[in-house]
């Protein structure tokens, strides 16, 4: 495992307007564009795929792969699209990149969309967050600006426009095919695959969707090589990547380490949970992946080993609760933030949702009814798998995981409040 105290992502956070083009140009920034220009857009994709960097929005697709399945000889235009509608509950590791370091970005961009193709690139931007959307315009013009965005750049006579995007805050459009409704400039909601967007994406036309982090990993593979990358993290979860620390912790916040350390280690860099207590639970990847205990501190960090334990890596968003929380009343937040987020384009998600907070309603309140363990485990198993899209199955894994590490607790709900139980997370946290 390479030392995980040698940032590579988030290196420049310290320094001083890390955010201005003269600034990121000084530390070597916009060399590896260059050096991509040297190469052919084949090229490109081959470094990529050879790095073994894989998508950091959560599913952990093979970055170049997806490259590579936009189809040659295309008529139609093909589009960039980076997913920037950061959302996931637990999830802060793309919004303080883009804040920090932006030009990072929008060298990926550059070099990326060259790599597919593409004349036009377009950076969703979550609504909330009009200081990101006001930075990376302001970087996209710089890099206009230096040459590096526009016709013929830097003489490679490849033209490229960038475009940041401002969605209007709604968690689904996180969901890539979502995200292109709202881009087109209709209502999200995610749309049917197959097609995928590499075959029928933006306007139908041929498209690649990546996170924030997975096109800013993209400049430092072209420019320290596909090896270097590679040699970092696991055999199959390659390189450096960005953890979202949240919760009870004595540090929280960002850290950047290689893929596979486990969370042990990572407590053991940032200074564990708060003083006095100790983990009960955590999601390795946002609410969206279903919860662990403290039985599985020294698991890798990885897409195969999050497999394995019955979870998803996710965005690696490691929100940390102990033992003062009632999984009972966290569970039903993050419940309630499904049922509100819901599209409701499919019925299992649209009422299912509805239908687990009434009954995690009742049983935090101490007033569950016997039976309704199994009425919520019954109720997910016909949501999860039969909607639309991922919204839903998100909710039903944080739910099912939570029953199947702490039934009890579920359980005490048919006669006792959780505030009870929990006093103290009353006045805390929830
Ligand atoms: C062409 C094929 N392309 C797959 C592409 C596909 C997509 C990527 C991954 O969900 C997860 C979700 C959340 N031909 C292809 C192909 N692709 N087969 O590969 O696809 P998929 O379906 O595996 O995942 P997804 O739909 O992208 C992502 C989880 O991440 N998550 C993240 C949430 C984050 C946010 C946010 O912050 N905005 O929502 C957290 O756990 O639940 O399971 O590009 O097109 N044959």
């Amino acid at each position: 495992m390479a030392d995980p105290i040698t940032p590579v992502l988030t290196a420049d956070w310290g320094t001083e307007r890390a955010w201005q083009r003269q600034v990121y140009e000084r530390r070597g920034g916009y060399g590896a564009l260059r050096k991509a220009l040297q190469l052919t857009p084949e090229e490109v994709i081959e470094k990529v795929k050879a790095a073994g960097l894989r998508g950091r929005g959560g599913a952990g697709f093979p970055t170049g792969v997806k490259w590579s399945f936009i189809p040659k000889d295309n008529p139609n235009p093909t589009y960039l699209v980076v997913n920037a509608d950061e959302s996931e509950p637990g999830t802060c590791k793309d919004i303080p990149l883009m804040m920090a370091t932006p030009h990072t970005l929008v060298e990926g961009v550059i070099i990326a969309a060259y790599a597919i193709g593409a004349a036009h690139a377009f950076i969703y931007v979550r609504g909330e967050v009009l200081q990101v959307t006001r930075r990376l315009q302001a970087a996209v013009a710089a890099a206009r600006t230096a040459g590096y965005i526009g016709t013929d750049i830097l003489g490679s006579g490849y033209d490229l426009q960038v475009t940041v995007h401002s969605g209007a805050g709604a968690y689904i459009c996180g969901e890539e095919t979502a995200l292109l409704d709202s881009l087109e400039g209709r209502r999200g909601q995610p749309r049917l695959r197959p097609p995928f967007p590499a075959v029928a994406g933006l306007y139908a036309c041929p498209t690649v969707i990546n996170n924030v982090e997975s096109i800013s990993s993209v400049p430092s593979i072209i420019a320290n090589g596909e090896q270097w990358f590679a040699a970092m993290g696991t055999e199959k979860s390659n390189g450096m990547t960005i953890y979202s620390l949240s919760g009870h912790l004595a540090n929280p916040g960002q850290v950047e380490a290689p893929m596979g350390i486990t969370l042990r280690q990572l407590l053991q860099l940032t200074g564990g949970v708060r003083q006095g207590h100790r983990l009960k639970f955590w999601t390795p990847g946002g609410s969206s992946t279903p919860i662990l205990t403290a039985e599985h501190l020294d698991l890798p960090l990885d897409y195969e080993s999050m497999a394995g334990a019955g979870t998803m890596l996710g965005t690696k968003a490691l929100q940390i609760f102990d033992e003062t929380t009632s999984v009972v009343r966290s569970t039903l937040r993050w419940i309630e933030f499904y049922k509100h987020e819901s599209c409701g384009k499919c019925t299992p998600c649209r009422e299912g949702t509805w239908w687990l907070v009434q009954v995690l309603m009742r049983i935090e309140a101490g007033q569950g009814e016997e039976g309704d363990v199994e009425k919520l485990l019954d109720l997910c198993e016909n949501i999860g798998g039969r909607s639309f899209c991922a919204l839903a199955d998100g909710a039903v894994g944080c739910l099912t995981s939570a029953i199947r590490h702490f039934r009890e607790e579920f359980e005490a709900g048919y006669h006792t409040p959780a505030w009870e139980l929990f006093p103290y997370r009353r006045s805390a946290l929830f």
